[in-house]
């Protein structure tokens, strides 16, 4: 019973997300190993469980944001999606498909929130506790949490004195929100706070977008797929899902060549223009390769963008707020997030924003938000779309001791150090993926589930091959990984940027690059050879 106190596997896995469905399928259908996963939700889905906020969608085109390895081939071939970028509810949709497919919650334990993981040196087993006292043993941990586990909340003064309801994105009531007749706050123009505020701004009596730093957003250009282009496409799937893992971020287009100076300005703008109308991250994965390198290259990029968006808007000031002539950061250093009509609806009468960069918030009071000019905005609503303490908030959040019983946050209090993305030294038989210092944020979640999840099973196949009880990645190689990603940032505009990225969005977070920029290509190079040299990079026991 996947629910027994004392459960005793070879695999514990934490999360049932893209990762952990993956990685229970891989391991324990195609392996053999008795693999569990505890999940903290009532469901399978991992972030799309918990994003349920009206408009919630993912960013990615189908097929490109679903598993794509022969062996699953049975859950794209009897699958459809109904819209190019599908929402939540269809998402859902597709893990209750998958779940058909591969029985993926039978050896789930919901409602399962790990809050200690600890690495018992007699038996060589990660002993892991749940919030409601159950333990569970295994030889191999892997935390499969995503990179959005950790809530950030803004600390405003007052905030428990507000009488109307606040919500968080990621923590949003399974049954919705009314927003008829309601006046609403938006706090945050990130991916989320986007998608919101289109969505809730067609909805509430009015809506108001408290905005730090404008989203220099992309068309999303969404439409209807029907089945049949689907299913007569099916055939090309494999050399489709074969070719996003060669690109630099897992999606099925690339940068280009070129770099941007190569063009002449009216080839250029044309170039610009194809990918605008194409829509989706084209204009900003599929373009110049210089783009996020050399700052005058960056610059047409933003020129772009900026005439493109502010002919969208007509009030002026909403106008200068929302899509300004200065750019606020290198364009593509901060992640675009995908609209239909964010700046039409923004630009009704009956919703605003605020620009609170230069007019921070002071206090949320009992009917509303003050602003340091003095105003109170009165509200019913309030959304924080706040964000996550990204990428490393997750694991530094379940109790994760090492085998000296130092607590994760201790290791990482003065930066992150980890072993491909994949290992931490200290932690011995303990993997993670879609996490700090892999391609994660610069990367199509599915297929970096593929690509770190095909190292994981690979390397544990391998370590029980060769009898290896104890897996432990080495300290220097840590210090060597995070070179490596401080050297290939260092190159290009992201460290010039405040983002979630960097670390930058959470108050006392070190800045450092928390991903691999390197692209996927460098990182399977890479994280190959490791285990081609004999797991190069860990002390390695074996059983007698
Ligand atoms: P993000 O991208 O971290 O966005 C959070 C937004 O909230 C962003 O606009 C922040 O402004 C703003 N923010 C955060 N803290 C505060 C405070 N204290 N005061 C005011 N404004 C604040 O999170 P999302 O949920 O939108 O997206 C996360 C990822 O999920 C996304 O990138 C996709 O990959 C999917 P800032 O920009 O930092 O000035």
């Amino acid at each position: 019973d996947v629910y027994a106190d004392n459960l005793d596997v070879d695999v514990l896995i934490v999360g049932a997300g893209f990762s952990g469905v993956y990685l229970l399928h891989r391991l324990r259908d195609e392996l053999g190993f008795s693999t569990k996963i505890y999940e903290a939700a009532t469901d399978l889905g991992g972030i799309w469980h918990w994003n349920c906020y009206p408009g919630a969608r993912v960013d990615t085109p189908i097929p490109c944001y679903e598993f794509s390895l022969p062996a699953l081939w049975k859950i794209y071939q009897d699958w459809t999606w109904k819209e190019k970028y599908p929402s939540y509810k269809e998402l859902r949709e597709y893990f209750k498909h998958i779940d058909k497919v591969l029985e993926i919650s039978k050896d789930t334990a919901f409602e399962s929130r790990v809050v200690s993981a600890e690495w018992d040196k007699e038996s060589y087993r990660w002993v892991v506790m749940t919030e409601d006292g159950r333990t569970a043993r295994c030889k191999w941990l892997i935390n499969a949490l995503g990179f959005a586990a950790k809530r950030n909340f803004p600390d405003w003064k007052g905030m428990e004195n507000f009488k109307g309801e606040i919500h968080h994105s990621s923590f949003w009531p399974q049954e919705g929100i009314d927003f008829k007749d309601k006046k609403v706050a938006v706090i945050g123009t990130g991916a989320t706070g986007i998608q919101l505020s289109q969505e809730v701004g067609q909805m509430a009596a009015s809506t108001t977008v408290f905005q730090r730093t404008p989203n220099l957003c992309l068309p999303m250009r969404q439409r209807k797929v029907t089945a049949e282009e689907q299913n007569n496409a099916k055939d090309t799937y494999p050399d489709y899902f074969k070719h996003r893992m060669t690109t630099f971020a897992g999606f099925p287009y690339d940068f280009s060549e070129k770099n941007t100076f190569d063009d002449t300005p009216e080839e250029r703008e044309k170039f610009y223009q194809k990918l605008w109308d194409n829509g989706g991250f084209e204009y900003w994965l599929a373009t110049y390769k210089d783009m996020l390198f050399d700052w005058d290259a960056n610059d047409q990029a933003w020129q772009f963008w900026s005439k493109k968006t502010r002919e969208r808007i007509k009030d002026p000031r909403k106008r200068d707020i929302l899509a300004p002539t200065k750019a606020p950061h290198a364009w593509g250093t901060k992640r675009p997030s995908l609209e239909q009509n964010f700046y039409e609806v923004m630009d009704q009468p009956n919703n605003d924003v605020v620009d609170i960069k230069n007019n921070p918030v002071v206090e949320v009071k009992e009917n509303g938000i003050v602003t340091e000019d003095g105003q109170l905005r009165e509200f019913d609503i309030i959304v924080m779309a706040t964000g996550f303490d990204s990428v490393t908030g997750g694991m530094k959040n379940m109790g994760l001791k090492d085998e000296n019983g130092t607590d994760i946050k201790d290791k990482w209090a003065d930066g992150t150090l980890t072993y491909m993305g994949m290992a931490l030294a200290g932690y011995p038989n303990m993997f993670f993926l879609y996490g700090a210092q892999g391609p994660t944020a610069f990367s199509n979640g599915p297929s970096c589930v593929e690509l770190q999840g095909e190292w994981i099973v690979d390397a544990i196949a391998k370590a029980w091959k060769e009898n290896i009880t104890y897996l432990n990645a080495k300290e220097e190689d840590e210090e060597k990984w995070r070179l490596m990603i401080k050297e290939l940032n260092d190159k290009t505009l992201f460290p010039y940027t405040n983002s979630w990225y960097m670390g930058a969005n959470i108050p006392g977070k070190i800045r450092e690059q928390l991903n691999w920029p390197g692209g996927f290509p460098s990182y399977e190079k890479e994280t190959r050879e490791v285990l081609n040299q004999g797991f190069r990079g860990f002390e390695i026991r074996s059983a007698a």
